[in-house]
């Protein structure tokens, strides 16, 4: 039974990487079909990424405070509001960002696009404290970041529930922003950052010299070396080790993996124990529209995610145990999340998918090089 089923894995997990490559492929990623496509406009790209969005917990207080600190940033330490309140900037970006989901990287990009609160030493005027982050009309310091943060969520769960943010910004979507330039967002982040700010900005060819834009969060994003640490390119995870049961605190170590196809006789290594750990694995997959089963297997627990939503929740010391979940999506990239922890024992974790229908064509007709043999047409 076991060897059955551990063919039947793998043989969805290669159907899935397959599948993935061969989009890749399609998509113009790995040998542009499009020429024009490896030289696409930077605000086309996924330079923010959904995962990157979502990164909640990426930092906390004191990292923040250290973080503005490197800037000598007057907003490190604790000051007053323009209402006469006493706030803590890195205390409210840190709480806001675990209330709203939304990475305090990006508070803090947008903290800088909007008024170059990082790099800014000196205390601003009452007015640009006010209008802090450029959100919705003038309020405090404290409420703006808190709008920021509120805003951004509230796009992205738009996206997720609509496909669209309500002043129609979509992912794969043209739309022209107010100073000219015609953007389609490669993710939802991306659409909510120009659903944020509807321009992009003179130095990405907007045609209002004084509007800095989008451009403008994508320049700090980069300054600061956010962009880097999270992504791994489409197709693959990004994977935490954590030497614990609970994913807390920072991973032991992180890397890229193309697939999730474990079965750990002991330790992952890396400095991972045999017993009492955890894994975080992130990823954004290219998926044809269709019906698919997603299929996890573990010891012990394991919880699934597909564009943010539980799909598979199994959370609990098990012997290896086999779940199923269907999901309809829409062609293009989505956002595969898994969590994982080994309490003692064996350690088993593998998750794969399925298309409802495959039309095995596809595959016979191109021309993969080094692509396996044992590719079958299963259904
Ligand atoms: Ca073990
Ligand atoms: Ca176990």
């Amino acid at each position: 039974m076991r060897t059955k089923f551990t063919k039947s894995i793998l043989r969805h997990i290669v159907i899935g990487i397959v599948l993935s490559v061969l989009n890749l492929l399609l998509a113009g990623n790995l040998m542009p079909a499009n020429p024009a496509s490896a030289q696409q406009p930077v605000y086309n790209t996924a330079f923010l990424t959904d995962a990157q969005l979502e990164n909640y917990n990426s930092m906390n207080t004191d990292q923040i405070r250290t973080f503005l600190s490197s800037y000598n940033s007057y907003f490190r330490q604790p000051i007053q509001d323009v209402d006469g309140q006493t706030f803590d900037p890195p205390a409210v970006i840190a709480q806001t960002a675990i209330q709203y989901r939304v990475n305090p990287k990006v508070i803090l990009a947008t903290l800088e696009k909007e008024s170059n609160g990082v790099t800014r030493t000196t205390r601003p005027s009452d007015n640009t404290m006010r209008f802090l982050m450029g959100c919705v009309s003038p309020s405090t310091a404290r409420q703006q970041i808190t709008c920021a943060a509120e805003r951004l969520r509230a796009y992205h769960d738009q996206l997720t529930n609509t496909g669209s943010t309500v002043s129609g910004w979509q992912v794969g979507v043209p739309k022209t922003t107010q100073d000219g330039v015609t953007v389609t967002p490669a993710t939802k982040a991306v659409a909510g950052q120009f659903a944020y700010t509807p321009y992009a900005g003179v130095r990405w060819g907007g045609n209002q010299p004084s509007v800095g834009g989008v451009f403008l969060f994508y320049h700090a994003w980069s300054r600061f070396g956010f962009g880097n640490s999270t992504s791994c390119a489409a197709g693959q995870y990004r994977a935490e080790y954590y030497n614990d049961r609970s994913l807390s605190g920072s991973p032991t170590f992180t890397r890229c993996e193309g697939s999730i196809n474990y079965d750990w006789g002991g330790s992952p290594g890396n400095g991972v124990g045999d017993d009492n750990f955890s894994v975080r694995w992130t990823g954004r997959h290219y998926f044809r529209k269709g019906n698919y089963t997603f299929i996890a297997r573990a010891d012990d627990g394991i919880r699934v995610w597909v564009d943010g939503s539980l799909i598979i929740d199994a959370w609990r010391d098990q012997a290896p145990t086999e779940y199923r979940a269907k999901r309809s999506l829409s062609a293009g990239e989505h956002e595969i999340k898994v969590e994982f922890y080994e309490n003692s024992g064996g350690a088993v974790a593998q998750v794969g998918w399925e298309q409802a229908s495959i039309t095995c064509p596809i595959y016979r007709n191109r021309s993969l090089s080094g692509s396996p043999t044992f590719m079958q047409c299963e259904n």
